[in-house]
């Protein structure tokens, strides 16, 4: 194990004796464990997360939004009698939200939500309609959180004319020589570049608003009921920040919509399935219809293009520069990622008047 869970464990006021650990979950940037502790003879279970500090710069920033986050939605679920809806901080020793370890990592702990479990492969159409429908609440109960502007945990987060000019940087210098290799990936992305900055041009306009999203809504981020199969919490929330809506239901689309994993090699079995797009809609648009305006609704299908290729130009940046944001468990593991990418965008092209033409009837 790379960290001594024990010790780590120490640093927070958690009633009981620690019993064990194990790295949980298949995140490509934070450490993530289960900690088991005994309290009384009862075992109880905790997430312990080390925050990658390469990645956020300013942890300490970004569990200033948590707990403030956290500490809203709490109060919401609560009320409606809901313990599981949302995500509860432990207290470090020294009062606050997160605690450093000697060798100046940075950690946080919460409590373990049971009886639930994540997917990285979707699974059925009301799954994709309930996990959209959690997204969408999520920023539906964030709409007044109090205490002004959350923090930029990573600016730029999802700026995607500046990752196409970071993955400009990367051909530019070719630093692994792996360029000869891309060609193709490189012209299919530079080729769509001129669509990528659309949204950001309407926010600066003012005809797209600002709001707190998430960034992050890989389906993996929220957690489903082992037994009923509904939407229990929203997790993952370091990314959470101002932003553009599509963002947030762009990332549905990229990983919702795909019978196959993210770092698929065998790219017949990566394209958008029609089905789940329409249930993602319908599921996001139940709970976020109330707030949204028109011109959010009519780019909605375009943000699943946008924030596939987005991601894809992180991928292939990221194995251009020698694999140093995300991690990677293979050879080539980046590029394989952004191979997905590129497939999943063509199959959303393909399908777009389609996708236009179910919104206008909804
Ligand atoms: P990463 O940034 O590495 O993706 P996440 O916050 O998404 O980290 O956590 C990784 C995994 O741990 C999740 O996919 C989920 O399975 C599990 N997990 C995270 N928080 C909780 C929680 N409070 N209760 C139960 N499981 C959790
Ligand atoms: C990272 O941490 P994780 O695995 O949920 C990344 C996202 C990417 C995603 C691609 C902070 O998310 O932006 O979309 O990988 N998070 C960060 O799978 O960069
Ligand atoms: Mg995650």
């Amino acid at each position: 194990m790379k960290h001594d869970l024990q010790t780590i464990s120490g640093l927070f006021r958690i009633p009981g004796l620690f019993i064990s650990g194990e790295p949980y979950g298949t995140g490509h940037i934070n450490d993530t464990y289960k900690v088991t502790f005994d309290q009384s003879g009862t075992r109880v279970n905790y997430i312990f997360q080390r925050i990658n500090h390469n990645v956020f710069k300013q942890p300490a920033a970004v569990m200033e939004n948590m707990s403030r986050v956290c500490t809203h939605l709490g109060q919401k679920s609560r009320a409606c009698g809901d313990a599981r809806g949302a995500i509860t901080l432990m207290t470090s020793q020294n009062g606050s939200f997160y605690a450093n370890d000697q060798e100046g990592n940075f950690w946080r702990a919460y409590c373990f939500i049971e009886n639930a479990r994540t997917f990285d492969i979707i699974e059925s159409a009301e799954q994709a309609r309930l996990a959209a429908q959690a997204f969408g609440r999520f920023q539906c109960d964030l709409v007044d959180i109090p205490g002004g502007r959350l923090n930029d945990t990573i600016p730029n987060f999802h700026n995607t004319p500046w990752r196409i000019e970071n993955l400009e940087k990367a051909i530019a210098e070719d630093k692994m020589g792996r360029l000869k290799e891309v060609k193709k990936e490189v012209d299919f992305i530079l080729e769509r570049k001129e669509e990528c900055g659309i949204l950001l041009a309407l926010n600066a306009k003012g005809e797209i608003p600002e709001r707190i999203t998430h960034n992050d809504t890989k389906l993996n981020n929220v957690l489903l009921d082992s037994d009923t199969g509904k939407a229990v919490c929203v997790i993952d929330l370091d990314t959470v920040m101002p932003g553009l809506v599509h963002n947030d239901f762009g990332d549905m689309i990229r990983t919702s919509t795909s019978p196959a994993l993210e770092d698929e090699k065998d790219l017949s079995k990566v394209y958008m399935q029609f089905e789940m797009f329409e249930a993602l809609l319908r599921g996001y648009l139940e709970s976020a219809a109330s707030f949204l305006t028109p011109a959010e609704k009519h780019y909605l299908p375009f943000s699943g293009k946008l924030i596939t290729l987005e991601i894809g130009t992180r991928f292939l940046t990221d194995y251009l520069e020698g694999d140093v944001y995300f991690k990677v468990h293979r050879e080539g593991h980046n590029l394989d990622r952004c191979r997905t990418q590129i497939k999943l965008v063509q199959s959303i092209e393909e399908q777009f008047d389609k996708m236009m033409k179910l919104l206008e009837t909804i």
